[in-house]
């Protein structure tokens, strides 16, 4: 009989109509982050990090969520990366939580932490799927930060050590690590929105973070080469589409700041060896003259071997001195997401480009893109998330179209192969492409996971149809 269910129809149209831009090779990915995931809080050694106390604090988090169990992922993740491999992806991009491998945040890695990370690398490896591990997605032990975390020097420092040894460590089992993700959501939303872990409101202490983040990328990629010198290494960025909001030279120059706030403070020391002036004149005041210190740049501009890229939003700037950096920015319209994140794939087409052009010439991999949706398990038993393949096809077909610009894209990690912990918005936002059922740990892939992997198969016809 013939499967008429709109999630069969759906697979059946499964491409995007440029699949055939997509280079042979491309890396097909999920992506997730450590304390998302895990759980296991208390298990095998792990000490709490700032999100725990984060989490835990009451008011702070949608709920009161915590990552305690999350998806529970520490215990089911053979499970978990049969999954994974039933869905076709080449890659998956995962992070090793720093406050389970060096639960004090210096000395000696945690041996079972160590053996955890071993087998789940050796499992990826047994299916045939490439990890790219991300080193620092978070989770700063909370022993640093009563230390003064990141506004303090010292904890640049610390992360290279860490890094330094755990890519010692793992690094026989991966060969592509992500120093960083996101240190602009570390800094900013932590120490000067205080939306995220740990929760400062202290704009000079964000842009003190900032820099020290900066710092140990750049430190951890001379520890990583040095631990294994064929390893590759890159940083993955959140690089967001700016446009002021009219075209008054105000608002103009609101987005300028706003760009350099958040696109330029990390891009620049990285790629270009500067900050440039767009962003002195923004932050260079506001602290960043203070934890600038001689050969810092020479040590942040270490060459790395690839650019990560995550992006989700395009947002309009506009002048507002009630505003941190006197820029208020709103989402662009017109589609939003159910975190109310615009909808506009050609922003991923400006940023890749942006990226190519202004910043570097290395391979770019898109390391998180998605949207959260309010899916939901209809009486069948499935999940029919129209939005997010309607999402993912427009996306990935805009990808496609700075391929055919010239941008050297190589792979695209889909945000995310769970519904997970979302940070302060806890378990309200699901960005999975497989549900998960929190209070029953049952995974059930959604019609992105089937359209995905039906993508994945589409492209490695037209790569073999382009070779024949
Ligand atoms: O869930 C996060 C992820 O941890 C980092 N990038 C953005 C995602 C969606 O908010």
């Amino acid at each position: 009989m013939t499967d008429t269910t709109p999630a069969a129809r759906l697979r059946a149209e499964a491409s995007v109509e440029n699949v055939g831009a997509f280079p042979q090779g491309f890396r097909w990915g999920l992506a997730t982050a450590a304390y998302q995931i895990e759980g296991a809080a208390h298990e095998g050694g792990r000490g709490p990090s700032i999100w725990d106390t984060f989490s835990h604090t009451p008011g702070l988090s949608h709920h009161g969520d915590t990552g305690d169990i999350a998806c529970d992922h520490y215990h089911r993740w053979e499970a978990d990366l049969d999954l994974l491999a039933s869905l076709g992806v080449t890659d998956y991009r995962l992070s090793v939580s720093w406050s389970r491998l060096q639960p004090g945040g210096r000395g000696d890695l945690n041996p079972a932490a160590v053996a955890f990370y071993r087998e789940l690398l050796a499992g990826l490896s047994a299916r045939g799927i490439r990890p790219l591990v991300t080193l620092y997605h978070w989770d700063l032990p909370q022993p640093l930060e009563e230390e003064g975390g990141w506004p303090v020097r010292d904890t640049a420092y610390r992360f290279a050590e860490f890094a330094t040894k755990t890519v010692e460590a793992l690094g026989d089992l991966a060969s592509d690590w992500v120093t960083l993700n996101e240190p602009w959501c570390s800094s900013f939303l932590g120490y000067g929105r205080g939306a995220h872990a740990p929760g400062r409101q202290d704009y000079r202490a964000a842009i003190h973070a900032a820099h020290h983040l900066n710092l140990a990328h750049g430190l951890a990629v001379a520890g990583i080469r040095a631990a294994r010198p064929g390893a590759s290494v890159g940083i993955t960025n959140i690089v967001t589409d700016i446009v002021p909001a009219t075209d008054a030279p105000d608002d103009a120059a609101a987005a300028l700041r706003l760009d350099a706030s958040s696109n330029r403070i990390f891009l620049d020391p990285v790629y270009l060896g500067e900050y440039s002036a767009a962003v002195w004149d923004t932050l260079g005041e506001r602290g960043l003259a203070e934890v600038v210190l001689d050969g810092d740049l020479a040590i942040i501009a270490a060459p790395t071997d690839f650019a990560g890229v995550n992006h989700y939003q395009r947002v309009i700037a506009s002048h507002d001195e009630s505003q941190p950096f006197d820029v208020l920015e709103v989402p662009a319209e017109p589609a939003t997401t159910s975190f109310g994140w615009s909808v506009i794939p050609a922003s991923l087409t400006s940023v890749l480009t942006r990226v190519s052009r202004e910043f570097t010439p290395l391979p770019i991999y898109v390391t998180e893109n998605g949207a959260s949706y309010n899916d939901y398990v209809d009486p069948n038993g499935d999940v029919v998330d129209t939005e997010r393949v309607d999402y993912l096809r427009g996306y990935l077909s805009a990808a496609g179209d700075a391929i055919e610009a010239g941008v050297d894209l190589r792979g695209y990690y889909a945000w995310s192969f769970l519904d997970n912990f979302e940070w302060a918005e806890g378990y309200s936002k699901r960005f999975g492409l497989v549900w998960v059922d929190y209070r029953t740990q049952e995974r059930i892939p959604k019609l992105s996971a089937h359209w995905y992997r039906r993508l994945i198969e589409d492209h490695r016809a037209a790569v073999a149809h382009f070779a024949a």
